[in-house]
């Protein structure tokens, strides 16, 4: 498949499962297509000049470097341009260690947010993201006047489609490799140093979601993959659990809920020898709560945290911002997440403070089941920008 993959629609008629295959169809069977093209050298080269002479240049790492196995040649990169790094707005998955020094955040998904992220950068390079994922409309210009762009992607799709500046082609792994290689070291001073993780406050009930992702942050295993789709505490959740190793992230980079149940139940099986958490919030777990019939049926020892704040968080804070006023259908009460889980057949328990949650989420994470933790969170909206 070329770029950009992602999910295949293919149908097979009834009567050719029954079909013995020849050996033409073991010539097909045998072929080995090698699809990763590099960028064009001469494009790279002008490229890395642009690096060089760049006065405070940035990166933008996304989920493509994670997909095409670039974390390390991202690193080197930003070390050897001491580059300040962002995460791309609303990428589904992680292309730089969140634990990193010049690692600055996830760059806000609006225009004029992202845009004000950037000022005072004179070249921004994006790697392997979307120029840009935006979700609320807040007028602006893209870009700061004095900032300009380029883009290394391995879709043809998003190279065409870019709201600005100019886009090369290529697998993005193979690209910064070369980049590596073509730069001069940068003597401009390292970016400022991330300040570490906000203290989570007082072990109270209902928890905040800043003490849920401390605990998360606290028990999860180093190689532990998260599936999240709870929207309303994404920054929250950034703000505590950092990842750090390559494939431990996945979100709906299309916020089409009722992905993250499902897909987490996919990452565990393949990958069995790491741990799943899933981060879900109370209402989207119930766009693919079937998810929880083939985790208990195929034994798949998954984790599944879901975020009880008795509401559709996000579309609250949307309401507020959109000056909307009295939406209605937005809360969620009475809905037992431990009574689905049972259900199923799935181990299930609810646990209201921190150090219930530490418990739970130790056990769980130890299980060889599947298990699922509703933790009640306090229904107060965060401020998303
Ligand atoms: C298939 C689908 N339907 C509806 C939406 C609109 N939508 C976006 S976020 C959201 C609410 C999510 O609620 P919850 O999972 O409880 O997270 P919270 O915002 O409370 O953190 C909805 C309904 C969507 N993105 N996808
Ligand atoms: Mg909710």
């Amino acid at each position: 498949m070329t770029p950009a993959r992602g999910p295949v629609f293919l149908s097979i008629p009834m009567e050719d499962w029954k079909a013995e295959s020849d050996a033409n169809a073991d010539l097909a069977l045998a072929r080995r297509v090698v699809l990763r093209t590099a960028p064009d050298p001469n494009a790279l080269r002008s490229l890395a000049t642009a690096l060089d002479r760049a006065k405070s240049p940035c990166l933008i790492a996304g989920a493509d470097i994670d997909a095409s196995g670039g974390w390390a040649h991202a690193v080197a990169l930003a070390e050897k341009c001491r580059l300040p790094v962002w995460m791309g707005p609303s990428d589904g998955r992680v292309g730089f260690p969140h634990n990193h020094p010049h690692f600055r955040g996830q760059l806000p998904p609006a225009i004029g947010a992202a845009s004000q992220a950037l000022a005072g950068h004179d070249l921004a390079l994006v790697v392997g993201t979307p120029v840009f994922r935006y979700y609320p409309y807040v007028p602006g210009p893209i870009l700061p006047s004095d900032t300009k762009l380029v883009l290394l992607t391995a879709d043809p799709a998003e190279a065409a489609r870019a709201a600005a500046g100019d886009a090369i082609l290529g697998d993005v792994a193979l690209g910064l490799e070369q980049l590596v290689t073509l730069v001069a070291p940068a003597s401009r001073p390292a970016p400022a140093t991330r300040p570490a993780p906000p203290a989570p406050g007082p072990d109270e009930s209902p928890m905040s979601a800043a003490a849920v992702f401390a605990t998360v942050a606290k028990v999860l295993p180093r190689d532990a993959i998260v599936v999240n789709e709870s929207p309303s505490n994404l920054p929250a959740f950034f703000a505590f659990v950092r990842p750090h190793t390559p494939g431990s992230f996945f979100f709906s980079a299309s916020g089409g809920l009722g992905f993250g149940l499902a897909a987490a139940v996919g990452a565990q099986l393949a990958a069995p020898n790491r741990k799943v958490l899933a981060v879900i919030g109370d209402g989207s777990a119930q766009y693919a709560i079937t998810a929880l019939w083939s985790a208990v049926e195929h034994a798949v020892p998954l984790t599944i945290l879901v975020m009880r704040n008795s509401q559709y968080g996000i579309l609250k804070w949307f309401g507020g911002f959109e000056h909307t006023r009295r939406v209605p259908g937005l809360d969620l009460p009475h809905i037992d997440h431990v009574a689905l889980a049972q259900g199923y057949g799935m181990r299930a328990r609810r646990v209201t403070r921190q150090d219930e949650l530490e418990t739970a989420l130790r056990e769980g994470l130890a299980a060889s089941a599947p298990e699922l933790i509703e933790a009640v969170i306090d229904s107060s909206v965060p401020a998303l920008g």
